[in-house]
């Protein structure tokens, strides 16, 4: 079995609202394009590049659909009333960071959306996906029942797939998903370690917290999901990311760490006690854990923020190599693209570095790894899979076409505020449902 088991990406797909709204706070491309003119075709377009270039290399590549924006529900439930058009108009005028919140097409960033155990290491033998409350930042703390609906969607087979709601949304359970969550194994498929990264001790203020940004994470939050997927304490690892980097700029994880199969690529900076932390993982991984740490020398806190170097993918070769896929932003970043070429050709498994540009989503803060969501199955696993999210040449047609037919290109922040666009979107993802096959899981259509 552990033989044909693969990691699968299932990447989200740029929803048509796609907008620059500088909502993240702690999230610098956020905050420095806020007001920017988004264009969410080309979004969209981007994202589905990425997915059909892995696919076409033989990377099992899923897709995980947008979400409905504007939330309507959500502005009525902050008192707005009367019909659509008269709720939108009264928030777009009156509360204007509330209504941006209500467009947000934040769930492109399947990163935040669950965090996934593998069957090799949950207690009953299923996967396990625990929606992620993303509480801390209002856009993206309404994502949750949608993308329990979508999951459950892709993942319908309870006797294989466990889906466990969103933790309480309350800051001491704040969780932002797979976001700062890692599994190392020696093979795919393979029992491994699990690997959780927190910002703060949700319980114990005096526990030691970033003084600029906000942490997003809790420990407690954490301790939660491996609880919840049946984790064994003698394989799971909890780790503090280190407050000055969450400073800097890094408000995940996986803006300054990524690991894959038996190997950690990080900065020198990112987790607080970093020795002790990779001594941890060393020991309860066992033989052929592997790190490459990155000096400040080679490439600086802010280089690493600007250049998303660490937001990077690792996918592994039929050979046994593995490769990185980054951004345009590394490419074009003068100490980080010299430092990947000489990790690449030096480095005895990573030997092939991949660039995608993904511009409209990394101005936003998201790049590669954000938008990834990694699902490990095994074969039965993955025949229970929906197909119909399966990325493919005829897939990737229809999503094409379907974007090129109801996405603007242009979204500036007064273009949100069009009657127009609720309509727009709506029939968009009516339509999209049919493609993926997901039933109603959009509010509109339940
Ligand atoms: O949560 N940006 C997202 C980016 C998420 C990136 N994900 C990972 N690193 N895994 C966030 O900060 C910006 C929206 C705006 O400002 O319009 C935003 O939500």
């Amino acid at each position: 079995m552990p033989l044909t088991a693969h990691e699968w990406n299932f990447d989200g797909l740029v929803g048509p609202t796609h907008n620059y709204s500088g909502l993240s706070f702690g999230n610098i491309a956020s905050a420095t394009n806020q007001g920017a003119v988004a264009n969410p075709r080309l979004a969209a377009l981007q994202g589905l590049a990425k997915m059909k270039a892995l696919s076409d290399r033989g990377w099992k590549q899923g897709v995980l659909a947008p979400q409905e924006r504007p939330n309507i529900a959500a502005l009525r439930r902050l008192g707005f009333t009367g019909d659509d058009t008269t709720v939108l108009k009264a928030a777009a005028r009156d509360a204007r960071p509330v209504f941006n919140s209500v467009m947000s097409a934040s769930s492109m960033w399947a990163a935040n959306a669950a965090t996934v155990s593998p069957s090799a290491n949950t207690a009953d033998g299923r996967v396990h996906f625990t929606a992620a409350n993303l509480n801390h930042k209002f856009h993206r703390s309404m994502e949750h029942p949608t993308t329990t609906r979508i999951l459950h969607a892709m993942f319908p087979d309870t006797a294989r797939f466990a889906h466990h709601q969103a933790l309480p949304s309350c800051p001491q359970f704040g969780d932002e998903g797979a976001a700062n969550h890692t599994r190392f194994t020696p093979a795919i498929g393979k029992r491994g370690v699990e690997f959780f990264v927190f910002g703060a001790v949700g319980f114990d203020p005096s526990a030691p917290t970033p003084k600029r940004y906000p942490a997003r994470q809790t420990l407690e939050a954490s301790q939660a999901v491996a609880r919840l997927h049946g984790l064994d304490p003698r394989v799971t690892v909890f780790a503090q990311q280190h407050p000055d980097v969450i400073d800097a700029g890094v408000f995940h994880n996986d803006v300054i760490a990524v690991g894959h199969r038996e190997l950690l690529f990080c900065h020198e900076a990112a987790f607080a006690h970093q020795a002790a932390v990779l001594s941890e993982l060393q020991q309860k991984f066992g033989d052929g854990f592997s790190v490459i740490t990155v000096s400040a020398n080679d490439v600086s806190v802010d280089e690493a923020v600007k250049s998303y170097l660490f937001n990077s993918q690792l996918l592994s070769k039929p050979d046994g190599k593995m490769a990185i896929v980054v951004p345009e932003e590394c490419r074009i970043n003068a100490h980080v693209w010299p430092y990947l070429q000489s990790l690449v050709t030096s480095h005895p498994t990573l030997n092939e570095a991949l660039v995608f540009d993904l511009r409209e989503s990394m101005m936003n803060g998201g790049g590669p790894a954000c938008l990834r969501l990694r699902v490990e199955l095994n074969a039965t696993e993955a025949n229970a899979v929906n197909p119909n999210v399966v990325m493919n040449d005829v897939l990737f047609a229809r999503l094409t076409a379907w974007v090129q037919k109801h996405y603007r290109d242009r979204m500036a922040d007064a273009d949100l505020a069009e009657p127009t666009l609720i309509n727009e979107v709506r029939a968009a993802l009516d339509e999209l449902t049919v493609i993926l096959k997901l039933g109603s899981v959009y509010p509109f259509q339940l």
